[in-house]
Protein backbone atom coordinates (compact mmCIF):
# COMPACT_ATOMS: atom_id res chain seq x y z
CA UNK A 1 0.00 0.00 0.00
CA UNK A 2 1.32 3.50 -0.85
CA UNK A 3 0.26 7.10 -0.19
CA UNK A 4 -1.20 8.28 -3.51
CA UNK A 5 -2.61 11.74 -2.68
CA UNK A 6 -2.70 14.18 0.24
CA UNK A 7 -5.38 16.88 0.35
CA UNK A 8 -5.32 19.84 2.74
CA UNK A 9 -8.66 21.58 3.31
CA UNK A 10 -9.25 24.73 5.38
CA UNK A 11 -12.96 25.20 6.06
CA UNK A 12 -15.03 27.31 8.45
CA UNK A 13 -18.32 25.69 9.59
CA UNK A 14 -18.63 28.17 12.47
CA UNK A 15 -14.85 28.42 13.02
CA UNK A 16 -11.75 27.60 10.96
CA UNK A 17 -10.35 24.06 10.80
CA UNK A 18 -7.32 22.69 8.92
CA UNK A 19 -8.03 19.13 7.79
CA UNK A 20 -5.78 16.61 6.03
CA UNK A 21 -7.00 13.69 3.91
CA UNK A 22 -4.46 11.01 2.95
CA UNK A 23 -5.61 8.70 0.12
CA UNK A 24 -3.80 5.43 -0.60
CA UNK A 25 -3.39 3.56 -3.89
CA UNK A 26 -5.78 0.90 -2.52
CA UNK A 27 -8.55 3.44 -1.93
CA UNK A 28 -8.34 3.44 1.89
CA UNK A 29 -8.11 7.01 3.21
CA UNK A 30 -7.54 8.66 6.58
CA UNK A 31 -8.20 12.15 7.91
CA UNK A 32 -6.37 14.29 10.45
CA UNK A 33 -6.65 17.66 12.20
CA UNK A 34 -3.98 20.36 12.10
CA UNK A 35 -5.99 23.31 13.42
CA UNK A 36 -3.99 26.05 15.17
CA UNK A 37 -6.46 28.78 16.14
CA UNK A 38 -5.51 31.92 14.16
CA UNK A 39 -2.77 30.15 12.17
CA UNK A 40 -4.85 27.69 10.13
CA UNK A 41 -3.38 28.87 6.80
CA UNK A 42 0.20 28.55 8.08
CA UNK A 43 -0.32 24.87 8.90
CA UNK A 44 -2.06 24.34 5.55
CA UNK A 45 0.92 25.84 3.72
CA UNK A 46 3.41 23.79 5.75
CA UNK A 47 1.49 20.66 4.82
CA UNK A 48 0.84 21.48 1.15
CA UNK A 49 4.22 22.99 0.32
CA UNK A 50 6.66 21.01 2.47
CA UNK A 51 5.10 17.78 3.72
CA UNK A 52 2.66 16.31 1.19
CA UNK A 53 5.09 16.14 -1.78
CA UNK A 54 7.63 14.24 0.34
CA UNK A 55 5.17 11.59 1.54
CA UNK A 56 3.69 10.55 -1.82
CA UNK A 57 4.70 6.92 -2.50
CA UNK A 58 5.52 6.11 1.15
CA UNK A 59 3.96 3.17 3.02
CA UNK A 60 1.14 4.72 5.15
CA UNK A 61 1.42 1.95 7.76
CA UNK A 62 4.90 3.19 8.76
CA UNK A 63 3.44 5.67 11.26
CA UNK A 64 6.50 5.83 13.54
CA UNK A 65 9.01 6.19 10.69
CA UNK A 66 6.94 8.92 8.99
CA UNK A 67 6.58 10.73 12.33
CA UNK A 68 10.37 10.65 12.81
CA UNK A 69 10.90 11.62 9.16
CA UNK A 70 8.76 14.75 9.60
CA UNK A 71 10.16 15.57 13.05
CA UNK A 72 13.88 14.97 12.55
CA UNK A 73 13.80 15.70 8.85
CA UNK A 74 12.44 19.23 9.41
CA UNK A 75 15.80 20.24 10.94
CA UNK A 76 13.98 23.21 12.60
CA UNK A 77 12.20 20.99 15.10
CA UNK A 78 9.12 21.51 17.27
CA UNK A 79 6.90 24.61 17.37
CA UNK A 80 3.10 24.86 16.97
CA UNK A 81 2.96 24.94 13.16
CA UNK A 82 5.41 22.09 12.50
CA UNK A 83 3.89 19.88 15.20
CA UNK A 84 0.29 20.54 14.13
CA UNK A 85 1.25 19.48 10.62
CA UNK A 86 2.89 16.31 11.96
CA UNK A 87 -0.18 15.73 14.15
CA UNK A 88 -2.57 15.96 11.20
CA UNK A 89 -0.54 13.48 9.12
CA UNK A 90 -0.18 11.15 12.12
CA UNK A 91 -3.92 11.08 12.89
CA UNK A 92 -4.70 10.32 9.24
CA UNK A 93 -2.12 7.50 9.14
CA UNK A 94 -3.47 5.92 12.34
CA UNK A 95 -6.98 6.20 10.82
CA UNK A 96 -5.71 4.27 7.76
CA UNK A 97 -3.88 1.70 9.90
CA UNK A 98 -6.96 0.97 12.01
CA UNK A 99 -9.19 0.78 8.90
CA UNK A 100 -6.77 -1.71 7.30
CA UNK A 101 -6.83 -3.73 10.55
CA UNK A 102 -10.63 -3.51 10.60
CA UNK A 103 -10.52 -2.28 14.20
CA UNK A 104 -11.53 0.85 16.15
CA UNK A 105 -8.32 2.81 16.84
CA UNK A 106 -8.33 2.14 20.61
CA UNK A 107 -7.80 -1.59 19.88
CA UNK A 108 -4.40 -0.70 18.37
CA UNK A 109 -3.51 1.39 21.46
CA UNK A 110 -3.91 -1.39 24.03
CA UNK A 111 -7.65 -2.01 23.95
CA UNK A 112 -10.13 -0.75 26.51
CA UNK A 113 -8.77 0.17 29.97
CA UNK A 114 -12.16 1.72 30.95
CA UNK A 115 -15.78 1.44 30.01
CA UNK A 116 -16.40 5.16 29.47
CA UNK A 117 -14.59 8.49 29.28
CA UNK A 118 -15.51 11.17 31.85
CA UNK A 119 -15.72 14.75 30.56
CA UNK A 120 -15.75 18.19 32.10
CA UNK A 121 -17.88 20.96 30.63
CA UNK A 122 -17.76 24.77 30.86
CA UNK A 123 -19.86 27.14 32.97
CA UNK A 124 -19.16 30.86 32.77
CA UNK A 125 -21.00 34.11 33.42
CA UNK A 126 -20.73 37.81 34.00
CA UNK A 127 -21.76 37.49 37.67
CA UNK A 128 -21.08 34.76 40.28
CA UNK A 129 -24.84 34.13 40.58
CA UNK A 130 -25.02 33.46 36.83
CA UNK A 131 -22.13 30.99 37.01
CA UNK A 132 -23.81 29.16 39.92
CA UNK A 133 -26.99 28.83 37.90
CA UNK A 134 -25.10 27.44 34.91
CA UNK A 135 -23.13 24.99 37.06
CA UNK A 136 -26.38 23.65 38.55
CA UNK A 137 -27.97 23.41 35.11
CA UNK A 138 -24.99 21.47 33.75
CA UNK A 139 -25.02 19.17 36.80
CA UNK A 140 -28.66 18.38 36.00
CA UNK A 141 -27.54 16.94 32.64
CA UNK A 142 -25.48 14.28 34.41
CA UNK A 143 -22.08 15.97 34.06
CA UNK A 144 -19.81 15.16 37.02
CA UNK A 145 -17.04 17.73 36.38
CA UNK A 146 -17.58 21.41 35.63
CA UNK A 147 -15.17 24.28 34.91
CA UNK A 148 -16.32 27.59 36.38
CA UNK A 149 -15.17 31.00 35.11
CA UNK A 150 -16.50 34.48 35.92
CA UNK A 151 -16.02 37.98 34.50
CA UNK A 152 -14.04 40.44 36.59
CA UNK A 153 -16.06 43.42 37.87
CA UNK A 154 -14.58 46.65 36.59
CA UNK A 155 -13.13 45.00 33.49
CA UNK A 156 -14.88 44.25 30.18
CA UNK A 157 -15.55 40.48 29.81
CA UNK A 158 -12.27 38.74 29.03
CA UNK A 159 -11.73 35.62 26.88
CA UNK A 160 -12.31 32.49 28.92
CA UNK A 161 -13.66 34.35 31.93
CA UNK A 162 -17.20 35.67 32.07
CA UNK A 163 -17.79 36.13 28.42
CA UNK A 164 -18.32 32.89 26.54
CA UNK A 165 -15.01 31.89 25.02
CA UNK A 166 -16.48 31.93 21.56
CA UNK A 167 -18.08 35.34 21.95
CA UNK A 168 -14.79 36.89 23.00
CA UNK A 169 -12.85 35.12 20.27
CA UNK A 170 -15.53 35.94 17.71
CA UNK A 171 -14.75 39.64 18.29
CA UNK A 172 -11.58 38.76 16.39
CA UNK A 173 -13.51 37.05 13.60
CA UNK A 174 -12.85 38.65 10.23
CA UNK A 175 -10.58 41.19 11.87
CA UNK A 176 -7.19 42.00 10.41
CA UNK A 177 -5.79 42.31 13.93
CA UNK A 178 -6.73 40.49 17.13
CA UNK A 179 -9.21 42.03 19.56
CA UNK A 180 -7.42 43.69 22.49
CA UNK A 181 -8.48 42.91 26.07
CA UNK A 182 -7.49 44.37 29.46
CA UNK A 183 -6.31 42.23 32.39
CA UNK A 184 -5.86 43.12 36.07
CA UNK A 185 -4.55 40.37 38.37
CA UNK A 186 -5.33 42.34 41.55
CA UNK A 187 -9.01 42.43 40.58
CA UNK A 188 -9.03 38.72 39.69
CA UNK A 189 -7.24 37.12 42.66
CA UNK A 190 -9.76 38.02 45.42
CA UNK A 191 -12.70 37.12 43.17
CA UNK A 192 -11.97 33.46 42.41
CA UNK A 193 -12.21 32.13 46.01
CA UNK A 194 -15.56 33.96 46.32
CA UNK A 195 -16.73 32.26 43.12
CA UNK A 196 -15.87 28.79 44.38
CA UNK A 197 -17.27 29.41 47.86
CA UNK A 198 -20.67 30.11 46.23
CA UNK A 199 -20.40 27.37 43.62
CA UNK A 200 -19.30 24.69 46.11
CA UNK A 201 -22.10 25.75 48.53
CA UNK A 202 -24.65 25.39 45.74
CA UNK A 203 -23.43 22.25 44.02
CA UNK A 204 -22.15 20.22 47.00
CA UNK A 205 -19.15 17.88 47.09
CA UNK A 206 -20.02 15.21 44.53
CA UNK A 207 -19.18 17.38 41.52
CA UNK A 208 -15.60 17.97 40.42
CA UNK A 209 -14.91 21.71 40.04
CA UNK A 210 -12.16 23.10 37.83
CA UNK A 211 -10.78 26.54 37.03
CA UNK A 212 -8.65 27.85 34.15
CA UNK A 213 -6.29 30.72 35.01
CA UNK A 214 -5.18 30.87 31.38
CA UNK A 215 -1.46 31.62 31.98
CA UNK A 216 -2.20 34.95 33.67
CA UNK A 217 -0.34 34.77 36.98
CA UNK A 218 3.22 34.75 38.32
CA UNK A 219 4.30 31.64 40.28
CA UNK A 220 3.84 33.29 43.69
CA UNK A 221 0.42 34.70 42.70
CA UNK A 222 -0.56 31.20 41.56
CA UNK A 223 0.68 29.80 44.88
CA UNK A 224 -1.51 32.32 46.70
CA UNK A 225 -4.56 31.40 44.58
CA UNK A 226 -3.90 27.68 45.05
CA UNK A 227 -3.83 28.09 48.84
CA UNK A 228 -6.96 30.28 48.83
CA UNK A 229 -8.84 27.62 46.84
CA UNK A 230 -7.81 24.61 48.96
CA UNK A 231 -11.00 24.71 51.11
CA UNK A 232 -13.10 24.16 47.95
CA UNK A 233 -11.20 21.04 46.85
CA UNK A 234 -10.84 21.85 43.14
CA UNK A 235 -10.13 19.00 40.75
CA UNK A 236 -7.47 21.27 39.26
CA UNK A 237 -6.19 24.79 38.69
CA UNK A 238 -5.29 24.99 34.97
CA UNK A 239 -2.57 27.02 33.25
CA UNK A 240 -1.76 28.86 36.49
CA UNK A 241 1.33 30.43 34.93
CA UNK A 242 2.96 30.53 31.48
CA UNK A 243 4.82 27.21 31.30
CA UNK A 244 7.82 27.91 29.11
CA UNK A 245 9.68 28.16 32.44
CA UNK A 246 8.71 24.68 33.64
CA UNK A 247 10.65 25.09 36.92
CA UNK A 248 8.35 28.01 37.81
CA UNK A 249 5.90 25.36 38.96
CA UNK A 250 8.31 24.42 41.77
CA UNK A 251 7.28 27.63 43.57
CA UNK A 252 3.58 26.79 43.31
CA UNK A 253 4.19 23.20 44.47
CA UNK A 254 6.06 24.46 47.55
CA UNK A 255 3.02 26.37 48.81
CA UNK A 256 -0.12 24.47 47.96
CA UNK A 257 -1.68 21.02 47.60
CA UNK A 258 -3.94 22.40 44.86
CA UNK A 259 -3.79 19.91 41.92
CA UNK A 260 -2.32 21.56 38.81
CA UNK A 261 -3.01 21.05 35.09
CA UNK A 262 -1.04 22.46 32.16
CA UNK A 263 -0.20 21.71 28.57
CA UNK A 264 -2.81 22.75 26.00
CA UNK A 265 -0.22 24.96 24.30
CA UNK A 266 2.54 22.33 24.46
CA UNK A 267 3.65 20.81 21.18
CA UNK A 268 6.31 18.30 22.25
CA UNK A 269 7.35 16.05 25.12
CA UNK A 270 10.21 18.47 25.83
CA UNK A 271 7.69 21.20 26.75
CA UNK A 272 6.55 19.06 29.67
CA UNK A 273 9.51 16.79 30.48
CA UNK A 274 10.54 18.64 33.69
CA UNK A 275 6.95 19.19 34.80
CA UNK A 276 6.28 15.45 34.57
CA UNK A 277 9.55 14.00 35.85
CA UNK A 278 9.63 16.38 38.85
CA UNK A 279 5.91 15.75 39.46
CA UNK A 280 5.24 19.49 39.33
CA UNK A 281 1.82 18.89 37.75
CA UNK A 282 -1.02 16.40 38.18
CA UNK A 283 -2.61 16.55 34.71
CA UNK A 284 -1.01 16.90 31.27
CA UNK A 285 -3.33 18.79 28.92
CA UNK A 286 -1.60 17.91 25.63
CA UNK A 287 -3.99 17.12 22.78
CA UNK A 288 -3.68 15.13 19.55
CA UNK A 289 -3.81 18.23 17.30
CA UNK A 290 -0.93 20.16 18.84
CA UNK A 291 1.53 17.66 20.36
CA UNK A 292 2.28 15.24 17.54
CA UNK A 293 -0.94 13.35 16.95
CA UNK A 294 -1.72 9.91 18.36
CA UNK A 295 1.97 8.96 18.26
CA UNK A 296 3.07 12.17 19.99
CA UNK A 297 0.64 12.29 22.88
CA UNK A 298 0.80 8.54 23.53
CA UNK A 299 4.54 8.95 24.21
CA UNK A 300 3.82 11.87 26.58
CA UNK A 301 1.08 10.02 28.46
CA UNK A 302 3.26 6.90 28.75
CA UNK A 303 6.03 9.04 30.36
CA UNK A 304 3.43 10.74 32.57
CA UNK A 305 2.13 7.39 33.81
CA UNK A 306 5.50 6.66 35.46
CA UNK A 307 5.25 9.89 37.52
CA UNK A 308 1.60 9.68 38.67
CA UNK A 309 0.59 12.34 36.13
CA UNK A 310 -2.74 11.79 34.37
CA UNK A 311 -4.06 12.77 30.94
CA UNK A 312 -6.51 15.61 30.37
CA UNK A 313 -6.66 16.22 26.62
CA UNK A 314 -7.56 19.77 25.59
CA UNK A 315 -10.98 19.68 23.94
CA UNK A 316 -12.67 23.04 23.17
CA UNK A 317 -14.24 23.72 19.77
CA UNK A 318 -10.94 24.70 18.18
CA UNK A 319 -9.77 21.11 18.72
CA UNK A 320 -11.68 19.57 15.82
CA UNK A 321 -14.10 16.62 16.01
CA UNK A 322 -11.36 14.54 14.33
CA UNK A 323 -8.89 15.29 17.12
CA UNK A 324 -11.65 14.72 19.67
CA UNK A 325 -12.12 11.28 18.14
CA UNK A 326 -8.41 10.47 18.40
CA UNK A 327 -8.37 11.82 21.97
CA UNK A 328 -11.29 9.59 22.99
CA UNK A 329 -9.63 6.46 21.57
CA UNK A 330 -6.50 7.30 23.60
CA UNK A 331 -8.61 8.22 26.68
CA UNK A 332 -10.24 4.77 26.57
CA UNK A 333 -6.97 2.88 26.21
CA UNK A 334 -4.28 4.52 28.39
CA UNK A 335 -4.03 3.46 32.05
CA UNK A 336 -3.49 7.02 33.37
CA UNK A 337 -6.55 8.76 31.93
CA UNK A 338 -7.60 11.77 34.01
CA UNK A 339 -10.44 13.61 32.29
CA UNK A 340 -11.47 14.82 28.82
CA UNK A 341 -12.45 18.43 28.14
CA UNK A 342 -15.62 18.53 26.03
CA UNK A 343 -17.27 21.70 24.70
CA UNK A 344 -19.13 19.78 21.96
CA UNK A 345 -19.66 21.30 18.51
CA UNK A 346 -22.31 23.05 16.42
CA UNK A 347 -24.70 21.32 14.04
CA UNK A 348 -22.75 22.79 11.09
CA UNK A 349 -19.56 21.23 12.44
CA UNK A 350 -21.20 17.84 12.95
CA UNK A 351 -22.54 18.07 9.36
CA UNK A 352 -19.01 18.47 8.02
CA UNK A 353 -17.30 16.09 10.50
CA UNK A 354 -19.33 12.84 10.72
CA UNK A 355 -18.50 11.30 14.10
CA UNK A 356 -18.84 7.71 15.29
CA UNK A 357 -17.85 8.88 18.78
CA UNK A 358 -20.75 9.80 21.02
CA UNK A 359 -21.53 11.84 24.11
CA UNK A 360 -24.15 11.04 26.74
CA UNK A 361 -24.72 12.56 30.19
CA UNK A 362 -21.13 13.40 31.07
CA UNK A 363 -19.37 10.57 29.28
CA UNK A 364 -17.92 9.89 25.84
CA UNK A 365 -17.58 6.67 23.84
CA UNK A 366 -15.16 6.24 20.89
CA UNK A 367 -17.47 4.21 18.66
CA UNK A 368 -16.67 0.76 17.23
CA UNK A 369 -16.14 1.48 13.52
CA UNK A 370 -12.67 0.79 12.02
CA UNK A 371 -10.40 3.83 12.30
CA UNK A 372 -10.81 6.86 14.57
CA UNK A 373 -14.42 7.01 13.50
CA UNK A 374 -14.60 10.54 12.11
CA UNK A 375 -15.29 11.20 8.43
CA UNK A 376 -15.12 14.49 6.54
CA UNK A 377 -17.66 15.79 3.99
CA UNK A 378 -15.40 17.61 1.53
CA UNK A 379 -18.20 18.99 -0.67
CA UNK A 380 -20.08 20.38 2.32
CA UNK A 381 -16.83 21.77 3.76
CA UNK A 382 -16.36 23.72 0.52
CA UNK A 383 -19.53 25.64 1.36
CA UNK A 384 -17.77 27.08 4.44
CA UNK A 385 -14.66 28.91 3.20
CA UNK A 386 -11.91 30.17 5.54
CA UNK A 387 -12.80 33.32 7.51
CA UNK A 388 -9.89 35.29 8.96
CA UNK A 389 -10.19 35.22 12.74
CA UNK A 390 -7.83 35.47 15.70
CA UNK A 391 -7.73 34.81 19.39
CA UNK A 392 -7.57 38.08 21.34
CA UNK A 393 -4.45 39.54 22.95
CA UNK A 394 -4.27 40.94 26.49
CA UNK A 395 -2.72 44.08 27.92
CA UNK A 396 -2.50 45.30 31.53
CA UNK A 397 -4.32 48.46 32.56
CA UNK A 398 -1.09 50.42 31.93
CA UNK A 399 -1.00 49.13 28.37
CA UNK A 400 1.81 46.60 28.76
CA UNK A 401 1.39 43.27 26.98
CA UNK A 402 0.62 40.34 29.28
CA UNK A 403 0.19 36.56 29.02
CA UNK A 404 -3.31 35.16 28.63
C1 LIG B 1 -9.46 25.59 27.33
C2 LIG B 1 -8.64 26.59 26.62
C3 LIG B 1 -9.35 27.35 25.55
C4 LIG B 1 -8.28 28.04 24.74
C5 LIG B 1 -8.54 27.94 23.29
C6 LIG B 1 -7.40 28.56 22.52
O1 LIG B 1 -9.07 25.23 28.44
O2 LIG B 1 -10.42 25.09 26.70
O3 LIG B 1 -8.00 27.46 27.54
O4 LIG B 1 -10.27 28.20 26.11
O5 LIG B 1 -8.19 29.36 25.14
O6 LIG B 1 -8.68 26.60 22.96
O7 LIG B 1 -7.63 28.42 21.17
MG1 LIG C 1 -7.27 26.14 29.08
Amino acid sequence: MKIKEIKVIVCSPGRNFTTVKIITDEGVYGIGDGTVNGRELSVASYLEDHVAPALIGMDPLRTEDIWQYLYKGAYWRRGPITMAAISAIDMALWDIKAKVAGLPLYQLLGGRSRDKVMVYRHASGLEISEVVERVLAIKETGVEAIRAQVAIPGLPPIYGTGDSTDTAALKGRGAIVPHEEVWATHKYLPLVPKLFEKVRDAVGWDVHLLHDVHHRLTPIEAARLGKDLEPYRLFWLEDAIPAELQEGFRIIRQHTTQPLAVGEVFNSIYDTHTLITEQLIDYARVTSTHAGGVTGIKKIFDLAAIYHVKSACHGPQDVSPIAMGCNIHLDVAIPNFGIQEFASYTEQMFDVFKCAWSYDRGYLQPGEVPGHGVDFDESLAAKYPYKQAYLPIARLEDGAMTSW
